[in-house]
Protein backbone atom coordinates (compact mmCIF):
# COMPACT_ATOMS: atom_id res chain seq x y z
CA UNK A 1 0.00 0.00 0.00
CA UNK A 2 1.56 3.47 -0.81
CA UNK A 3 0.92 6.24 1.67
CA UNK A 4 2.14 9.62 1.34
CA UNK A 5 2.76 11.56 4.07
CA UNK A 6 4.58 15.30 5.22
CA UNK A 7 7.12 14.75 8.25
CA UNK A 8 8.97 17.98 10.17
CA UNK A 9 10.85 17.83 12.58
CA UNK A 10 8.97 19.02 15.35
CA UNK A 11 12.70 20.77 17.33
CA UNK A 12 15.17 21.19 14.80
CA UNK A 13 17.19 23.70 16.49
CA UNK A 14 18.06 20.92 19.19
CA UNK A 15 19.03 18.60 17.04
CA UNK A 16 22.72 17.82 16.04
CA UNK A 17 22.73 18.78 12.28
CA UNK A 18 25.25 17.84 9.24
CA UNK A 19 27.07 19.95 6.39
CA UNK A 20 23.49 19.96 4.87
CA UNK A 21 21.62 21.19 7.52
CA UNK A 22 19.43 18.07 8.01
CA UNK A 23 19.33 15.50 10.99
CA UNK A 24 20.80 12.75 9.35
CA UNK A 25 20.57 10.25 12.04
CA UNK A 26 17.15 11.55 12.95
CA UNK A 27 15.90 11.19 9.40
CA UNK A 28 17.23 7.10 8.82
CA UNK A 29 15.10 6.47 11.82
CA UNK A 30 12.28 7.71 10.51
CA UNK A 31 13.30 5.91 7.29
CA UNK A 32 13.41 2.25 9.25
CA UNK A 33 10.39 2.98 10.61
CA UNK A 34 8.43 4.05 7.16
CA UNK A 35 10.13 1.14 5.48
CA UNK A 36 8.41 -0.72 7.78
CA UNK A 37 5.37 0.89 7.85
CA UNK A 38 5.33 0.89 3.52
CA UNK A 39 4.88 4.62 3.77
CA UNK A 40 7.14 6.75 1.50
CA UNK A 41 8.94 10.25 2.43
CA UNK A 42 7.79 13.06 0.46
CA UNK A 43 10.14 16.35 1.71
CA UNK A 44 8.55 19.59 0.44
CA UNK A 45 10.20 22.79 0.07
CA UNK A 46 10.74 25.58 2.31
CA UNK A 47 8.07 27.88 1.14
CA UNK A 48 9.19 30.41 0.17
CA UNK A 49 12.52 29.08 -0.74
CA UNK A 50 14.76 31.70 0.83
CA UNK A 51 17.31 31.18 3.42
CA UNK A 52 17.75 32.90 6.12
CA UNK A 53 14.45 33.74 7.17
CA UNK A 54 13.42 35.55 9.97
CA UNK A 55 17.01 34.98 11.61
CA UNK A 56 16.24 30.85 10.79
CA UNK A 57 18.68 29.08 8.46
CA UNK A 58 16.88 26.38 6.02
CA UNK A 59 18.53 23.96 3.71
CA UNK A 60 15.30 23.17 1.25
CA UNK A 61 15.31 26.33 -0.67
CA UNK A 62 17.61 25.02 -3.57
CA UNK A 63 17.37 22.44 -5.62
CA UNK A 64 20.87 21.09 -5.31
CA UNK A 65 20.13 20.48 -1.81
CA UNK A 66 17.41 18.03 -3.06
CA UNK A 67 19.74 16.15 -4.67
CA UNK A 68 21.99 16.24 -1.53
CA UNK A 69 18.81 14.70 0.35
CA UNK A 70 18.22 11.84 -1.75
CA UNK A 71 21.84 10.95 -2.53
CA UNK A 72 22.66 11.13 2.06
CA UNK A 73 20.08 8.10 2.60
CA UNK A 74 19.66 6.14 -0.36
CA UNK A 75 16.45 4.16 -0.24
CA UNK A 76 13.03 4.18 -2.57
CA UNK A 77 11.10 5.51 0.30
CA UNK A 78 13.36 8.66 0.49
CA UNK A 79 11.67 10.89 -2.32
CA UNK A 80 10.62 14.87 -2.70
CA UNK A 81 7.62 16.30 -2.74
CA UNK A 82 7.72 18.74 -5.89
CA UNK A 83 5.76 21.65 -4.99
CA UNK A 84 5.75 23.55 -8.29
CA UNK A 85 4.98 27.29 -7.17
CA UNK A 86 8.03 26.96 -4.73
CA UNK A 87 11.11 25.13 -7.56
CA UNK A 88 9.57 27.10 -10.41
CA UNK A 89 11.29 30.11 -7.77
CA UNK A 90 14.20 27.94 -7.08
CA UNK A 91 14.87 27.75 -11.16
CA UNK A 92 14.35 29.02 -14.72
CA UNK A 93 13.99 25.41 -16.18
CA UNK A 94 11.40 23.55 -14.28
CA UNK A 95 10.70 20.86 -16.59
CA UNK A 96 14.40 19.93 -16.82
CA UNK A 97 14.09 19.75 -12.64
CA UNK A 98 11.32 17.61 -13.21
CA UNK A 99 12.82 15.34 -15.33
CA UNK A 100 16.03 15.21 -12.91
CA UNK A 101 14.19 13.93 -10.28
CA UNK A 102 11.51 12.26 -12.30
CA UNK A 103 13.84 9.49 -14.47
CA UNK A 104 15.34 8.85 -10.48
CA UNK A 105 11.54 8.09 -9.52
CA UNK A 106 12.10 10.31 -6.68
CA UNK A 107 8.91 12.56 -7.25
CA UNK A 108 6.67 11.26 -4.49
CA UNK A 109 4.09 13.85 -4.57
CA UNK A 110 3.12 16.52 -7.05
CA UNK A 111 1.92 20.38 -6.16
CA UNK A 112 0.96 21.72 -9.23
CA UNK A 113 0.67 25.27 -8.46
CA UNK A 114 2.09 28.53 -10.07
CA UNK A 115 3.36 32.19 -9.04
CA UNK A 116 4.51 35.23 -10.30
CA UNK A 117 7.23 37.41 -9.21
CA UNK A 118 10.33 36.55 -6.94
CA UNK A 119 11.08 34.37 -3.87
CA UNK A 120 11.42 37.53 -1.85
CA UNK A 121 7.77 38.76 -3.58
CA UNK A 122 5.45 36.50 -5.05
CA UNK A 123 1.89 36.01 -5.89
CA UNK A 124 -0.48 33.33 -6.06
CA UNK A 125 -1.22 32.70 -9.55
CA UNK A 126 -3.96 30.81 -11.55
CA UNK A 127 -3.01 27.77 -12.87
CA UNK A 128 -2.40 29.27 -16.67
CA UNK A 129 -1.49 32.52 -15.00
CA UNK A 130 1.84 32.21 -13.41
CA UNK A 131 5.51 32.27 -14.79
CA UNK A 132 5.78 28.69 -15.52
CA UNK A 133 5.27 26.72 -19.04
CA UNK A 134 3.14 23.69 -17.24
CA UNK A 135 2.43 22.40 -20.99
CA UNK A 136 5.79 21.65 -21.34
CA UNK A 137 6.06 20.55 -17.16
CA UNK A 138 2.71 18.26 -18.51
CA UNK A 139 5.38 16.77 -20.97
CA UNK A 140 8.16 16.07 -18.52
CA UNK A 141 5.53 14.50 -16.57
CA UNK A 142 4.06 12.29 -19.19
CA UNK A 143 7.54 11.53 -20.29
CA UNK A 144 8.98 10.19 -17.46
CA UNK A 145 6.09 8.21 -16.15
CA UNK A 146 4.90 9.57 -13.30
CA UNK A 147 1.89 8.03 -11.71
CA UNK A 148 2.13 9.29 -8.32
CA UNK A 149 -0.12 11.49 -6.65
CA UNK A 150 -0.74 15.24 -7.02
CA UNK A 151 -2.87 18.02 -6.29
CA UNK A 152 -3.74 21.56 -7.37
CA UNK A 153 -2.41 22.58 -4.10
CA UNK A 154 -2.74 26.36 -3.94
CA UNK A 155 -4.92 28.65 -5.17
CA UNK A 156 -5.43 32.55 -5.42
CA UNK A 157 -7.79 34.49 -3.77
CA UNK A 158 -11.01 35.68 -5.49
CA UNK A 159 -13.41 38.03 -4.74
CA UNK A 160 -13.83 39.87 -1.51
CA UNK A 161 -13.75 38.92 1.78
CA UNK A 162 -17.39 38.47 1.66
CA UNK A 163 -17.38 35.99 -1.24
CA UNK A 164 -17.16 32.73 0.77
CA UNK A 165 -16.84 30.30 -2.34
CA UNK A 166 -13.66 31.90 -3.46
CA UNK A 167 -11.13 29.19 -3.21
CA UNK A 168 -13.76 26.17 -4.05
CA UNK A 169 -13.71 28.20 -7.28
CA UNK A 170 -10.59 28.64 -8.10
CA UNK A 171 -10.46 25.00 -7.33
CA UNK A 172 -12.78 23.74 -9.69
CA UNK A 173 -10.79 26.39 -12.92
CA UNK A 174 -7.87 24.43 -11.36
CA UNK A 175 -8.73 20.91 -11.86
CA UNK A 176 -10.22 21.50 -14.95
CA UNK A 177 -7.71 23.06 -16.50
CA UNK A 178 -5.21 20.98 -15.35
CA UNK A 179 -7.16 17.85 -16.59
CA UNK A 180 -7.41 19.38 -20.16
CA UNK A 181 -4.01 20.40 -20.27
CA UNK A 182 -2.75 16.57 -19.37
CA UNK A 183 -5.27 15.48 -22.83
CA UNK A 184 -3.89 17.30 -24.71
CA UNK A 185 -0.30 16.64 -23.83
CA UNK A 186 -1.10 12.77 -23.42
CA UNK A 187 -2.98 13.14 -26.94
CA UNK A 188 0.59 14.24 -28.57
CA UNK A 189 1.80 11.02 -28.53
MN1 LIG B 1 3.03 22.72 -1.76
Amino acid sequence: MLSVVSVCDPNPMQRPMNNHGVTHRWRKQRLRMKRAESLWLAMHPDDPPLSPIRGIARVMSRVGNYQKLIDLVPSPMNGICLCQGNFTLMTDDLPSVIRHFGEQKKIHFLHIRDVQGKPEKFEEAFHDDGHTDLVECLRAYRDIGFDGVCRPDHYPKMGDEGFNDEHGIARVFAVGYLKGLREAVYAER
